[in-house]
C-alpha cells in the first residue's frame, strides 16, 4: 500500500475574500488569515488549500489571473504571503495554492498581446477561430452564460472562453506557453509551497476541433461543452508532461478539479502508477440532484441508495490502485448542511453527522471554511445582493427571456455559488466579526446564532465535534487506508458502512433523515465495540434523526 503525507492529511479550504478582513475594506485578505492561523491550527487540519490570491481584476473572484507572480492588492502583498507560508510551516501546516491554467484573465499581458495582432508571438497562446459564413465557430455554451466565442473586432476573429469572456482559454497545444506555465509553477514551488489544486484542469484537454454539441442547455442555443471538453486522451499527455517537468521534482500534493471524471478515467488520472495527479475532485455525488437538462440550477430529487452506490463504485474501482478525495462542499457549491443535511430543525445534528461522514470515509478529506461551524445557505432577497459572475450573466439571460426577478431568485436560491461565499461567521458582533467595514457580500443573517466564538466555548458544538472527528481519523489509520463496505445499501434512510484495516474495524451508522429508526446491528458480527461515538449526548437503542453512531473495535 503506497503511503504519502497527503493521503493522511486533512485539508481546509480557504476562500480568502470571505475569510477575514484585517484592514477594514470589507474584503478578506492574507493578513486576515494570519490573524486566524491559531483557529486553523486548533481545528487540527494539516493543509490549507488557498483559493487564488494572484493579481486579478476579480471578474470571477480571482479565477481570472492577470499576473501569476504577484498578489492582488486587495489581498495584500507578496511579503504578506511569505509571512502566511511561514506561519503555516511553523505550525506544521502545509499550504497548497489554487492554480488556474486553463485560462487567464483578458487583462493578462499575454492576452493583451495576443489580441493585438495576428502576428503576435502570443497569438497562438490562446484559441482564436474565424467565423464560418457569419456563424459562430461552434455551438458550445459557456458555463457563465452565452456562447464560448467572443468576437474581437480588431483582428476579426473569435476567442474561446469556457467560462466568462474575461477568462480566455489558453491554447495547450502551444509548447512555449506550456513551458512558461511550468516555469511559473516551479517558481511557486521553490518559494516553499506544498502543492497545487489545479482549477478546471480537465478543460485543457478540450477537443480543439470544436465539434458541435447535441444537447443545447436551458437557453436552447448553446450546448453544455461537457461532452467535448472532458478528459480527452490529450489531457493525459499534458498531465504527464507537467508531472515530469514539475511535480516529480518536489515532495508535493496535487489535486485536479476534473468535474466529470469517471472512476475508470480516475485510475489513469490519479493511479499510483500513472505519474499524473495524486488525486482529483470529481462531482458525481455533487451533481446527484442536478436535472438532466444540463442547466445547473435544474433540480431533481434523489434517494440515499443512489448516493451510497456512487461512493461504493468509486471505492471498488480505485482501492489500492489510485487515490481519491472526499468532500461535500467548496466555494462553487451550496453549503453541505443545507444540501445534504437539515439547516432548520436538525442543523446541529445533521452538520455533525456530515462531519462523521467526511472524516470516516476513504480518501483525502477536504473541509470547506465554515462547514465546521454548520454555516448554511444564505437567503438573497434580490439579484442586486449577488456577486457571482455566473449569477449575473445567467440571470440577465433569464430576464431577457421574460422571467421575473422573484422567479429567478426562486430558481437559483438552492445552488447559487454565493451561498458558500458569504463571510465567515467569527462572532456575534457587527458583520459576524469578519470586518468593521461593510463586507463585499452580504453576511448571512443567522450569524448571531452560528459563529465560531459561540461554538469554541461549547463542548457540544459542531466545531468541537469536527475537532473530535479529526482527532479520531488521526488515531485510526483504518479510516484513511482501510477497505470500505456499505451494509444494507438499499436502505433509504441509513448510510451504514464498515471500514476494515488489519485488525481494526469501524462501523459507521448515519441517519440521513428526520426519522427515529430501530436498527439492530448485525449480531453475526461480534460488534463488541471498545468505544461508541455519537453526535447525541446519550446513547439510545434507536437511531435518532440525523444521528451518527460510530462503533470502534
Ligand atoms: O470551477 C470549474 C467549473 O465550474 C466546472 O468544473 C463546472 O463546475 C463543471 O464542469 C460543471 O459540471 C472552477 C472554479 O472552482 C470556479 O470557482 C471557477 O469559476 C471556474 O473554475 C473558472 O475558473
Ligand atoms: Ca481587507
Amino acid at each position: 500500500m503506497e503511503k504519502h503525507w497527503w493521503q493522511e492529511s486533512i485539508v481546509y479550504q480557504i476562500y480568502p475574500r470571505s475569510f477575514k478582513d484585517s484592514n477594514n475594506d470589507g474584503i478578506g485578505d492574507i493578513n486576515g488569515i494570519i490573524e486566524k492561523i491559531d483557529y486553523i491550527e486548533d481545528l487540527g487540519v494539516d493543509v490549507i488549500w488557498l483559493c487564488p490570491v494572484y493579481e486579478s481584476p476579480n471578474d470571477d473572484n480571482g479565477y481570472d489571473i492577470s499576473d501569476y507572480y504577484n498578489i492582488m492588492p486587495e489581498f495584500g502583498t507578496i511579503d504578506d504571503w511569505d509571512r502566511l507560508l511561514n506561519e503555516c510551516h511553523k505550525r506544521n501546516i502545509r499550504l497548497i495554492m489554487d492554480l488556474v491554467i486553463n485560462h487567464t484573465s483578458d487583462e493578462h499581458p499575454w492576452f493583451i498581446e495576443s489580441r493585438s495582432s495576428k502576428e503576435s508571438k502570443y497569438r497562438d497562446w490562446y484559441i482564436w477561430r474565424k467565423s464560418e459564413n457569419g456563424s459562430l465557430p461552434s455551438n458550445w455554451g459557456s458555463f457563465f452564460g452565452g456562447s464560448i466565442w467572443e468576437y474581437d473586432k480588431k483582428t476579426e476573429e473569435y476567442y474561446c472562453h469556457i467560462f466568462s469572456k474575461k477568462q480566455p482559454d489558453l491554447n495547450w497545444q502551444n509548447s512555449e506557453m506550456r513551458n512558461e506555465i511550468y516555469s511559473m509553477m516551479k517558481w511557486w514551488l521553490d518559494k516553499g509551497i506544498d502543492g497545487f489544486r489545479l482549477d478546471a484542469i480537465d478543460f485543457i484537454g478540450k477537443d480543439l476541433n470544436f465539434p458541435d454539441v447535441k444537447n443545447p442547455t436551458f437557453n436552447g442555443v448553446f450546448g453544455s461543452p461537457s461532452e467535448h471538453t472532458k478528459n480527452k486522451p490529450i489531457l493525459h499527455t499534458y498531465l504527464n508532461e507537467m508531472n515530469r517537468e514539475v511535480f516529480s521534482k518536489y515532495d508535493i500534493m496535487t489535486v485536479g478539479e476534473i468535474a466529470s471524471a469517471t472512476p475508470e478515467q480516475t485510475l489513469k488520472l490519479s493511479g499510483f502508477d500513472r505519474n499524473e495527479l495524486n488525486m482529483l475532485f470529481s462531482f458525481e455525488h455533487m451533481t446527484i440532484d442536478m436535472g438532466d437538462s444540463g442547466f445547473r440550477f435544474d433540480h431533481k430529487d434523489w434517494k440515499l441508495p443512489e448516493f451510497k452506490k456512487i461512493f461504493q463504485k468509486w471505492h471498488n474501482t480505485l482501492y489500492k490502485k489510485a487515490w481519491n478525495s472526499t468532500f461535500l462542499g467548496n466555494h462553487d457549491f451550496p453549503r453541505a448542511v443545507s444540501r445534504f443535511g437539515d439547516d432548520t430543525t436538525y442543523r446541529q445534528e445533521s452538520a455533525k453527522m456530515l462531519a462523521a461522514f467526511l472524516l470516516t470515509m476513504p480518501g483525502t478529506v477536504f473541509i470547506y471554511q465554515g462547514d465546521e461551524l454548520g454555516m448554511t445557505n444564505c437567503p438573497f432577497d434580490d439579484l442586486s445582493e449577488h456577486r457571482d459572475v455566473e449569477i449575473k450573466n445567467v440571470s440577465s439571460e433569464m430576464l431577457l427571456k421574460g422571467m421575473t426577478e422573484s422567479e429567478i431568485i426562486e430558481i437559483i436560491k438552492h445552488k447559487n455559488r454565493d451561498n458558500s461565499r458569504t463571510p465567515m461567521q467569527w462572532d456575534n458582533s457587527t458583520n459576524a466579526g469578519f470586518s468593521n467595514a461593510s463586507p463585499w457580500i452580504k453576511v448571512n443573517p443567522n450569524y448571531k446564532e452560528i459563529n465560531a466564538e459561540k461554538q469554541n466555548n461549547d463542548s457540544n458544538s459542531i466545531l468541537n465535534f469536527y475537532k473530535k472527528m479529526i482527532q479520531l481519523r488521526k488515531m485510526r489509520k483504518g479510516l484513511v487506508y482501510g477497505d470500505f463496505k456499505i451494509i444494507d445499501i438499499e436502505n433509504e434512510d441509513l448510510f451504514i458502512y464498515e471500514r476494515i484495516f488489519n485488525n481494526e474495524s469501524t462501523l459507521v451508522i448515519l441517519n440521513f433523515t428526520t426519522k427515529t429508526i430501530q436498527y439492530n446491528i448485525d449480531t453475526s458480527i461480534d460488534w463488541t465495540p471498545s468505544e461508541t461515538i455519537s453526535n447525541y449526548a446519550e446513547l439510545s437503542s434507536e437511531i435518532r434523526p440525523y444521528e451518527a453512531r460510530i462503533l470502534l473495535k
